[in-house]
Formats: structure tokens, C-alpha cells, sequence
């Protein structure tokens, strides 16, 4: 009996103390250097010129890859057209194989590539494990599901693929916004070149190897790596039949300009500036875990964030008390540990971005607030940060900060709700915490955002369509919709 209960008292203090050792990152083999993957095979650059990408969260070098020049690009696009006559041509069940094939390698390599996500993105590996692996692989399998039912979903008997599609991905989601691109143009029978984002380009790389591995024809999948140089050949490109973009407003713009007046078609998903507004009536808990997960998820790099928080008067004081208390227990750091909430932010360019909006919010009369927590020395880190006292014209209110960065504004009534969040020149996301369903229908109709999530936040599913209005782009990713930006019967 004494033993036990000594046993029991010891037992307490090595609990509070456990910290599950980090994600080993010996589960993922990183090569010094990586060419581009043009026609089925890892090749130099005409030019041969070397970047190197770095793990955010302590900025060593993770591995060199290749800068692709304009004659790299070109022959991506050739191989990409050569192939798209036999791949258009097969059918789409036989299509489908290759899909799911991709989507089970996906799930066997989950671990490897949640690792190296992380490692090179800088978000927490429970995020990648939990949120980004697991769609990646559920994207993959939706749109195999389409491939042989084409006929079936409304575009016409005989649905056309458009061609080459060029594809251009930024870094918040490297692999989740490759599974977006590459699935519903595998599926619909276009082949693809690929450019990733220049700070990620890994997953991009290894996923090169999963085609290699699901016996991919050559040529279907084409990734060219570089910086905005490369992206801008891509779009450029006389061969290509079909741009998708997802990235800033203002680069959207640029590639908008580029395609105009050309037979290309053209998606954009671009940037937003989300309104989340909790209502007095809201489970005020779940609204809390909702306003937290809206804009401390992926260290609020996020196009869908809910960057502004819109709380009903009579309930300020006592949701950013909670909201308060909850962001002191949020853990940053080391993104490689299981128990990590808040990683590193992607690069030293995004982390002057934030530092310089927070600094003007600041400037503008906002009250600036964050939980003690100590930053990592190095690598790229900015603290779970909100503001008070926002209005409609302070800079954090209107512009993207694409960072753990919460502005907190106030309304009314439901009216005044609505026109706040719309007041945006973005229309990607917003999220309502109420009771009332009827509230929550009638302003789904009236908000002007391409998603509106009810007592959620931040919810994905491939069957879902995601996309923007205004600014914030257009075209829809995800569902039947999806299909439609791939297909001449659109
Ligand atoms: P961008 O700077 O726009 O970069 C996106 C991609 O475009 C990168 O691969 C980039 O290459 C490339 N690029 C840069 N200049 C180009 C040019 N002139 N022509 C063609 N391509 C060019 O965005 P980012 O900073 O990576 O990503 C953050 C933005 O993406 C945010 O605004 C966010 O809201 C938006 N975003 C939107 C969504 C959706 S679904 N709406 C999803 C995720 C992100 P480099 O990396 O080499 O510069």
C-alpha cells in the first residue's frame, strides 16, 4: 500500500514533464541536390544554375535545387504536350489507376513526406501529419473517382481535356496545393507542368518520385523548379493551354495581364482577408478553438485565415478574455515536435512582411498584444499576435498579413456584421459562430466570400468547391467544380 501510493507521487511530476521526443527527421532521405523532372526523368538545368532551400525553422540548408531557365521550361512544356495525346487518349478508368496508385503511395509515404513538409515549410509536423498528408491523399482519391465518370457529370457526352496545363503553387501548402492542381488535370486528361514555390520545393521534388514509383507515363507530370522567373516563362509559354495560379493578388494580376488576349484559359486563387464573426448567441468555448484555428493554423499563411476577428460588442470583453487565456497555453516552436501549435514562418521575406504590418498596426492606435513565449534565436518566428481597438482603416484590417496575426473589430448588429466583413477588396473566407440558423442562412447568401463556414473554421474536404470572388480570384478547386477549369465543355 505505501508503495503504491509513493509510486503514484512520483509518477505525477514525470507526467507534466513528458515531451514526446521529436519527429525523427532520419524518416525522410533529403539528396544534396535535385535537378528538374522533365519527361519522366530528374535532368540538369541548359543553365545549370543551383538555389538552396532552407528549413525555416533553424535555416540550415536542406539541399540544392535547380534554377529552371527559359529553354528548361520549354522542353517541360514539349514533353507535357507529347504526352498528352496518349494520355487524353486512354480511358479514364485507366487514368484513374494511375491516380489511385499516386493517392496509396501518398498514404504509405505519409510519414516521410509529413517530415519533409514540415521541414521545409517550417509548420508543425502535427499539422502536416493530421491536416496536410490526409487531404493530400483524400485529393487524390476523389478526383480518381471522376476519371472514368466524366460523361456523367454535366459537361456533355464526350468532355474535352484542354491540353498543357501550366500550374504555378505558392508555399503555404506545398503538397496541398500541388494534390489541388495536378488531381482534377490528371483526372479530366490534361498533362501538367508544375512550378513550385521557390522556398518549397521539395515535396514538389519527392512527389516527382511517387509518379516515378506509380509507373506514370512520361511526360504527364513535368515540375520545374525556380523562382518567379520560371513562373513567368511557364505562363508565358506559347504551348500552353491552361493556367492555374494560386498565389498573391498582385502576382495573380501580373499573369492575368500576361494571358489576356491569348486562347489560354486561366483560374486564379489569390489572397483574402477573412472575416470571423461570432455572435453573442455562439458556443462562446467552440468559438474560441475556432478563432484560434482560423488564424494561428499554419501560422496564419493561410489565403482563408480569419485575419479578422468581428466580435459582437455586448461579448468583447468576455471572448478576448478567453481568447487571452487560450494563447497562453499555445506552444511555438520546433515545428518537429508532436506537442508544437505554432511553427516557424516560411522565410525571412514573410517574417519582415508581418513584422512591418504589426508594426503599422501599432502606429495606427491599435493595441498590440502577445502571450510571454520564448522565440527560438534562430530562424524565422513571430508570437501568436492580436489587436484591439481595430478599425476598418488601420492597415491590419484591409491588408493581407499572411501571419499569426489577429485584428479584433466590433459590431452591432448583424447588418453592421455584414457590411464589415464584406468591406474587403478580397472575398475568399468567412466563418459565423451563432445559435441561429436561420442567421447563418441568410448570410451565406450575403457575405461575399467564396467559402462560409457555420461554427467551424478552416474545414476542408475535396468534394468541396474553394475559391475566390473580387481579389480574391476566380475559378473553383475541389468537387465537380474542379473538373470544370480542366475541361473544354466549361
Ligand atoms: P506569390 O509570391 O504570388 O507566389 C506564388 C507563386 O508564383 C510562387 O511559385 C512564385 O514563385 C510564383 N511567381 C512569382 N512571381 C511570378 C510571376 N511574375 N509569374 C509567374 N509566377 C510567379 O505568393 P506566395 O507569397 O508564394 O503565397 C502567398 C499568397 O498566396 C498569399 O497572398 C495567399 O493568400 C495566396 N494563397 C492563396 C490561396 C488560395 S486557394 N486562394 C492558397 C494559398 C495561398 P517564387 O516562390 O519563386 O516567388
Amino acid at each position: 500500500m505505501t508503495e503504491l501510493t509513493q509510486q503514484t507521487e512520483t509518477a505525477k511530476p514525470a507526467a507534466f514533464a513528458y515531451a514526446p521526443a521529436p519527429e525523427s527527421r532520419a524518416v525522410v532521405d533529403i539528396a544534396p541536390s535535385y535537378g528538374l523532372f522533365i519527361d519522366g526523368e530528374f535532368t540538369d538545368s541548359a543553365a545549370g544554375g543551383l538555389r538552396k532551400t532552407v528549413s525555416p525553422a533553424t535555416e540550415e540548408v536542406l539541399a540544392e535545387y535547380t534554377q529552371a531557365e527559359a529553354e528548361d521550361v520549354d522542353r517541360a512544356v514539349k514533353a507535357a504536350r507529347k504526352a498528352f495525346g496518349p494520355w487524353s487518349a486512354l480511358p479514364g478508368a485507366e487514368r484513374a489507376k494511375y491516380l489511385f496508385r499516386i493517392a496509396r503511395i501518398v498514404q504509405e509515404r505519409s510519414r516521410e513526406l509529413a517530415v519533409l513538409e514540415t521541414l521545409d515549410n517550417g509548420k508543425p509536423i502535427r499539422e502536416t501529419r493530421d491536416a496536410d498528408l490526409p487531404l493530400v491523399a483524400a485529393h487524390f482519391f476523389y478526383y480518381a473517382g471522376w476519371a472514368d465518370k466524366l460523361a456523367y457529370a454535366g459537361f456533355g457526352a464526350a468532355p474535352q481535356p484542354l491540353g498543357v496545363a501550366a500550374q504555378v503553387i505558392p508555399w503555404n501548402f506545398p503538397l496541398m496545393m500541388l494534390a489541388w492542381k495536378i488531381a482534377p488535370a490528371l483526372a479530366t486528361g490534361n498533362t501538367v507542368v508544375l512550378k513550385p514555390a521557390e522556398t518549397t520545393p521539395l515535396s514538389a521534388l519527392f512527389f516527382a518520385d511517387i509518379c516515378r514509383q506509380a509507373g506514370l507515363p512520361r511526360g504527364v507530370v513535368n515540375i520545374v523548379t525556380g523562382d518567379g522567373s520560371t513562373g513567368a516563362s511557364l505562363v508565358g509559354h506559347p504551348g500552353v493551354d491552361k493556367v492555374a495560379f494560386t498565389g498573391s493578388t498582385a502576382v495573380g494580376k501580373e499573369i492575368a495581364r500576361t494571358v489576356a488576349g491569348t486562347d489560354k484559359r486561366l483560374t486564379l486563387e489569390l489572397g483574402g482577408k477573412g472575416a470571423n464573426i461570432v455572435f453573442e448567441d455562439a458556443p462562446l468555448d467552440q468559438a474560441i478553438e475556432g478563432i484560434v484555428n482560423g488564424i494561428f493554423f499554419n501560422q496564419g499563411q493561410v489565403c482563408c485565415a480569419g485575419s479578422r476577428l468581428l466580435v459582437q460588442e455586448s461579448v468583447h470583453d468576455e471572448v478576448l478574455d478567453a481568447l487571452k487565456r487560450r494563447l497562453t497555453t499555445l506552444r511555438v516552436g520546433d515545428p518537429l515536435d508532436k506537442n508544437t501549435d505554432v511553427g516557424a514562418i516560411n522565410s525571412a521575406e514573410q517574417l519582415a512582411r508581418i513584422t512591418e504590418l504589426a508594426a503599422a498596426g501599432e502606429a495606427e492606435g491599435a493595441e498590440r498584444w502577445s502571450p510571454a513565449c520564448e522565440l527560438p534565436s534562430d530562424g524565422y518566428w513571430f508570437a501568436p499576435t492580436l489587436f484591439t481597438g481595430v478599425t476598418q482603416a488601420h492597415r491590419i484590417a484591409r491588408e493581407e498579413v499572411f501571419g499569426p496575426v489577429l485584428s479584433v473589430l466590433t459590431f452591432r448588429t448583424q447588418e453592421e456584421a455584414v457590411a464589415k466583413a464584406n468591406n474587403t477588396p478580397y472575398g475568399l473566407s468567412a466563418g459565423i459562430w451563432t445559435e441561429k440558423g436561420s442567421r447563418i442562412l441568410k448570410m451565406a447568401n450575403q457575405l461575399r466570400a467564396g467559402v462560409v463556414w457555420a461554427n467551424t473554421f478552416n474545414k476542408f474536404d475535396p468534394a468541396s468547391p474553394f475559391g475566390g470572388y473580387k481579389e480574391s480570384g476566380f475559378g473553383r478547386e475541389g468537387g465537380r467544380h474542379g473538373l470544370e477549369a480542366y475541361l473544354e465543355h466549361a
